[in-house]
């Protein structure tokens, strides 16, 4: 027999890979993505300790699977922008009731910010694999 180690070892990482995808999906209700349906990130109003409105991206790091939709709808009154750290994508403003929505064809991490309030920051990380929904998953990982 010919050993092949390579081979192995590549095959070790997919599977780790994979692994990782499905306890991401089981185990983070609410912040890991459902990928076939898109994931929606509520921009919202919440009250700082001096009862200021502060805006927020809701959830403010968002882990998708590759080829996720993400939309983002803005849930207050005041207009927002969705605009990336690189300044590869913008939204452009996005008023109040409306929303944007874009495809993350690319694994990495994603940075943005709303170009009106600078304050408000989040990202988005994208996974080179598919996230599985919950319901997929056989029972002893979910
Ligand atoms: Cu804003």
């Amino acid at each position: 027999m010919i050993p092949l180690p390579h081979a192995r070892h590549a095959g070790g990482r997919l599977i780790g890979l994979l692994w990782l995808a499905l306890l991401v999906a089981g185990s983070l209700p609410g912040r890991a993505a459902q990928p076939q349906a898109g994931a929606t990130v509520p921009i919202i109003t919440t009250t700082d300790e001096q009862g200021h409105p502060r805006f927020l991206f809701q959830p403010d790091d968002l882990l998708v699977g590759i080829d996720t939709t993400v939309t983002w709808i803005n849930q207050t009154i005041p207009p927002h922008t969705v605009t990336f750290e690189n300044l590869a994508v913008d939204s452009g403003v996005i008023t109040s009731g409306q929303s944007f929505s874009y495809t993350f064809t690319t694994p990495g991490e994603y940075r943005y910010t709303c170009s009106i309030h600078t304050d408000m920051r989040a990202r988005v990380r994208v996974l080179p694999v598919p996230l599985l929904p919950r319901a997929w998953l056989p029972q002893v990982v979910r």
